[in-house]
């Protein structure tokens, strides 16, 4: 793979940092809000100023949504507030999607991206309210679909050793041998397959039958990869450095590991039976 390769890691990481800001404002503002960034938050209230803050400060103008399922905490109305700074009555670029109530990871995604097709971006990429996925790599997952041809890069914690900061040993190993696991029964080339951090191109979300996945957790990372690698779409790691959380509560569950479990095996044995038509 690409990333995986001396050139590539250059690319990605160290060019970032020589080059002049000025230089990435004229690449990445060639098409301007061609993108848009979905963050689903539940109980986020600590990190979510903070985030949408960091996401308005890049070079790159990327547009936001913010997917709340009604968190207790109050995080949508933060995001209320910080509308009025961002938001004009000609454009808006912090969106706010408001759920009823908690109803997982996946489907705050989905209706993201049914969302984002119908607004028209080309660009949808996601990212965790927490910090563990640091803003400044969304250039260079966007840079990575829109300039070097990609259908969907892989913000990565495993293309290059374990890139994982402040998490439990135990956890390191957990997330580290589960996604081997799913590389291994599904045969993908991709060495974190649980990543929530990507930038898909828009035919990639066009092609995959997004009412058909099914699962909420984890698994519907793995199977959101595992899709666009079956349709033939052209995937790719970039490496980044994930961090732990600082602020909130983390929402990971025994429940959540058990249906990737299972369900990684359930999803390899159908698709043995499926045709995957590319769009
Ligand atoms: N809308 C919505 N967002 C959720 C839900 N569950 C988690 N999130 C958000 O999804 C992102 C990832 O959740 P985390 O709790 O950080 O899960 P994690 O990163 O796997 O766990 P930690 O590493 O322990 O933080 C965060 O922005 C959460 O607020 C949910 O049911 N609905
Ligand atoms: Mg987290």
């Amino acid at each position: 793979m690409e990333s995986s390769s001396f050139w590539g890691l250059f690319r990605t990481h160290f060019y970032l940092d020589l080059l002049p800001l000025e230089f990435f404002q004229i690449l990445t503002n060639r098409h301007l809000n061609n993108a848009i960034v979905i963050i689903p938050t539940y109980n986020e209230k600590e990190n979510i100023t903070l985030i949408i803050d960091s996401v308005f400060s890049l070079a790159k103008d990327f547009d936001v949504l913010i997917v709340d399922d009604n968190s207790p905490d109050g995080t949508d109305k933060l995001v209320k507030d910080l509308q009025k700074n961002y938001n004009s009555d000609q454009v808006t670029r912090l969106h706010l999607m408001q759920r009823p109530g908690k109803q997982g990871l996946g489907t705050a995604y989905i209706e993201g991206f049914k969302f984002a097709l119908q607004q028209g971006y080309e660009f949808v990429l996601q990212m965790d309210a927490d910090f563990s996925h640091n803003p400044k790599d969304l250039i260079s997952l966007y840079l990575h679909c829109a300039e070097w041809g990609n259908d969907l890069a892989i913000g990565s914690r495993y293309a290059t050793g374990v890139n994982v900061v402040n998490w439990p040993m135990g956890r390191v190993l957990l997330s580290f041998f589960a996604s081997k696991y799913v590389q291994i029964i599904t045969g993908i080339p991709v060495h974190d397959t649980t990543a929530g951090f990507v930038c898909y191109r828009r035919k990639v979300l066009e092609t995959i039958p997004l009412d058909t996945i099914k699962f909420v957790g984890y698994a519907f990372q793995i199977e959101m990869k595992f899709l666009t690698w079956k349709y033939g779409f052209r995937l790719n790691e970039v490496p980044i450095v994930f961090t732990d959380r600082t602020r909130g509560q983390s929402k990971m569950s025994a429940g959540i590991f058990k249906e990737a479990f299972f369900g990684v095996m359930q999803m390899t044995i159908q698709s043995w039976f499926k045709k995957y038509i590319p769009g």
